[in-house]
């Protein structure tokens, strides 16, 4: 079962021959679903591609806040706009917490933020697409929180304990967000001739880029087969994917629209949909920061994190002379 010689681009996973006895318990703890802790043994890679995920995982929720925050000041309804405020906001809670589970693997918070900032760090591909009508707040509820569902479940199970328990409330608040933006698009499909065009023109956008959010195929992914047999990841990116579609498929047909996919299709043998391939060159051009709001994502990310700098500046401040006064109370 370990022997799968496979190239995971920093490494090979090593067989359990190869491992030393200590990274050999370590295996067997996480094969029998014993949870890691913070302070148990962790090889030195596990603890890197944990810091390395979770990170990136915070930091698509924080940059994942702006192309939705943009539209809370044109929501078409207080009702609307309370919702969506919500859901931002939530958004840069699940960010917390998650920085906060990165933490615990003894890396800074400081040090997390540089890396996005330089550019050093990756955030999930999606959030470099654009919102250009209100329907697309609606398309980004139902397929990009879907998505993320999709992938967040079965990460609740993750072998390592700060950021599987994290993943349980950030599953239900993301379920919500789910609901809320099926439900603003069955309003609009259900409305004038122009909104059901609007959510039209918004599925034809955001379909390919949420496909993308899992993740290159299988055997493309360089991180897959190491993450897998140490449960930092529990399914695929191409099984989930193939799930998304399957449970995506019947809800733009009860919404009335149209999955922008000539090749999609239901194979009675496969019990799937089969579905067209994905442009790979555009994917990779995203990640790479060459999509078509990197640079503005980015920009907005420093600019706020500048902002900022007085308040963290005030309550460090404030902190220390804290701490300093509650010495001088103990000595006295
Ligand atoms: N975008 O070996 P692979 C959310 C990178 S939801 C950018 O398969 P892995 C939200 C990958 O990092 C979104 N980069 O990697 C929802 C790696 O590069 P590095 C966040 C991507 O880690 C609604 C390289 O490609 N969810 O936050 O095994 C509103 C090779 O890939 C992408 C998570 O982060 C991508 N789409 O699998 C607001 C879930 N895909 O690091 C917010 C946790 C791949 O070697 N993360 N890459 O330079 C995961 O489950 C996994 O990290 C992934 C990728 C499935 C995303």
């Amino acid at each position: 079962m370990y022997a799968q010689m496979v190239d995971t681009g920093v490494d090979r996973v090593k067989s359990m021959e190869e491992m030393s006895p200590e990274e050999q318990a370590f295996q067997k703890r996480i094969d029998e679903g014993i949870r890691i802790e913070p302070k148990d043994f962790m090889p030195e890679g596990y603890r890197k591609t944990l810091i390395r995920q979770i990170s990136q995982h915070a930091h698509s929720e924080i940059v994942g806040m702006l192309p939705e925050g943009n539209w809370v000041t044109r929501a078409p309804s207080l009702k609307r706009k309370a919702i969506l405020l919500a859901k931002v906001q939530d958004e840069g809670g699940h960010g917390l917490y998650l920085y906060c589970a990165a933490e615990t693997l003894g890396v800074s918070r400081d040090e997390l933020l540089d890396a996005l900032h330089t550019g050093k760090a990756k955030y999930s591909s999606i959030f470099n697409y654009p919102t250009l009508n209100w329907a697309d707040i609606g398309a980004i509820g139902w397929l990009v929180d879907g998505a993320a569902i999709m992938n967040q479940v079965p990460l609740q199970r993750c072998s390592y304990g700060p950021y599987g328990r994290a993943m349980v409330r950030i599953c239900k608040e993301e379920s919500f967000h789910q609901r809320q933006g099926y439900d603003l698009l069955l309003a609009m499909c259900r409305g004038t001739e122009e909104q059901k065009k609007m959510a039209q023109d918004a599925l034809n956008r955001w379909w390919w880029p949420s496909l993308m959010m899992f993740g290159p195929h299988d055997d493309q992914s360089a991180h897959s087969a190491q993450s897998m047999q140490w449960k930092i990841k529990i399914e695929s990116n191409d099984s989930l994917r193939q799930r998304f579609v399957d449970q995506t498929v019947p809800q733009a047909e009860f919404l009335g629209l149209t999955v922008p996919d000539p090749a999609l299709r239901w194979n009675e043998e496969r019990g799937h949909y089969d579905f067209g391939e994905i442009n790979w060159k555009e994917f990779f051009a995203v990640v790479k920061g060459n999509g078509p709001c990197n640079k503005e994502r980015l920009q907005a990310r420093v600019e706020a994190y500048e902002a900022g700098r007085w308040v963290r500046d005030a309550a460090l401040a404030y902190a220390q002379k804290h701490e300093s006064d509650s010495d001088r109370r103990l000595v006295a």
